[in-house]
């Protein structure tokens, strides 16, 4: 399996370099029928959209369907009552920081400022375009289930969603096949995500390819920007915002904890892939730092499913990167939705490569933003996944080992002793 991943990861690679030194050629060449209209616009425009239009369309099943599936999931909540209901509250809360650290820093780094490609894409209004942000939180509850569907508007598809999950789960046994069900068709929407990543690839290559080739290597400095912006608000929240929690809430030394962690962390660095990575870090979380294995056994595969810090800081740079580069101001109601929709979305984002971008497109599209928007940083996403995916599972274990250390189910020798087990995966 983890070959099959590294194979797509360099392969994508591969197309993000090729791609670039593609697109820098022909930036250099003389403007042609052949340059212009069937290589750039032609060959690249059309394996490019193909891509960027599979994605799109995995966008409101996958949404609805692991959003139904993510909470009904929480059905152990109402079970485990105070346990259940902290957990879920302190993953929506560090969500919600983890986006605004982002979106913080994205305002003040301006990673999209320098690039202009509004010529590029006309856009539509936003749903929720210049509407006072009580009007959103009204918005947000739709009048039609299905012309939310219909129409994409996110935020609707997100409530309705979580609501029905919230129902499965009070339904317990009862409903026991369809939350099955919905357990399946989140599998299929896995497998199907898995097949539009196989585009990855030449996706990759035909979109930065097309960029370079209209903007030259101008285009290389924003994108650095916004990966460092990202990188950055990755290490902020997990220093600041994991350290102090940490620190306030257990007394445990951060230092000694993020080393003690380092095993998942970096199986998830290489896998992308908290899902994969779950394993690994459950026996991580209870051997090495002391974790009970009744607390470990619910909050970590709950956080895997619903809780991911790292991808809302991603989706946060990457709105505010994709507004400055087309040139739109993103007013404060827009950036409250974006918040909302993020960290909404994160409870449904499975944990598999990817499936950040592809919620990424959901966000942008809450606040109408241009998804074409994404093509830019498709190519450089791979590498931040792997980032970001480490970062989400580090929320997941902060937030147990705060859960255990409060129901006196943490073993304080674990941590204190000096680590000669090593985690065998
Ligand atoms: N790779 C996802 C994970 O496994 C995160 C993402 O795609 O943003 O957590």
């Amino acid at each position: 399996m983890t070959k099959q991943k590294m194979g797509l990861t360099t392969k994508i690679m591969i197309g993000l370099v090729a791609g670039m030194v593609t697109g820098i050629i022909l930036y250099n060449f003389p403007a042609g029928v052949l340059r212009d209209t069937i290589i750039i616009d032609g060959l690249f425009q059309l394996v490019g959209q193909l891509f960027l239009r599979a994605i799109l369309m995995m966008v409101v099943p996958l949404v609805f369907v692991s959003l139904v599936n993510g909470s009904a999931s929480m059905g152990d909540v109402k079970k485990l009552g105070r346990i259940g209901v902290r957990t879920v509250l302190f993953y929506l809360v560090t969500t919600a920081v983890a986006i605004s650290i982002a979106l913080g820093l994205a305002s003040i780094v301006q990673p999209g400022v320098g690039l202009d490609l509004s010529e590029i894409v006309t856009r539509e209004p936003s749903i929720n375009e210049g509407v006072p942000l009580v009007e959103v939180l009204i918005d947000m509850i739709p009048r039609n289930p299905i012309a939310a569907m219909s129409s994409g508007n996110m935020l609707q598809i997100i409530v309705f969603a979580v609501f029905m999950g919230v129902g499965l789960s009070a339904l317990g046994e009862k409903v026991k096949p369809i939350v099955s069900l919905f357990d399946q068709l989140n599998d299929l929407m896995m497998k199907m995500v898995g097949y539009v990543m196989l585009l990855a690839p030449y996706g990759v290559f035909a979109l930065i390819a097309r960029t370079f080739a209209n903007e030259g290597f101008d285009v290389m400095i924003p994108l650095l920007k916004y990966m460092g912006t990202v990188i950055t608000a990755l290490i902020i929240h997990a220093v600041i915002t994991y350290g102090g929690l940490l620190k306030g809430f257990t007394g445990l030394n951060p230092v000694r904890f993020f080393k003690k962690f380092l095993p998942a962390f970096s199986v998830a660095f290489s896998t992308a892939s908290s899902g994969a990575t779950l394993p690994v870090t459950m026996e991580t979380v209870e051997e090495r730092i002391g974790v009970s294995k009744n607390i470990a056994s619910f909050t970590l595969p709950l956080g895997a499913t619903i809780n991911m810090d790292g991808t809302a800081i991603m989706q946060g740079a990457a709105t505010i990167f994709i507004a400055q580069v087309y040139g739109i101001e993103l007013t404060f109601a827009a950036i409250m939705t974006v918040i909302l929709t993020a960290t909404l979305a994160s409870i449904g984002t499975a944990g598999v490569p990817g499936v950040g971008l592809i919620m990424l497109s959901m966000v942008l599209q809450s606040v109408g933003l241009p998804v074409e928007g994404i093509a830019l940083i498709m190519g450089i996403d791979r590498l931040l996944d792997m980032s970001r995916t480490a970062i989400n599972i580090t929320g997941d274990a902060v937030c147990t080992a705060i859960i255990a250390k409060a129901e006196g189910e943490f073993d304080q020798s674990i941590f204190d002793a000096d680590d000669t087990k090593t985690t065998t995966v």
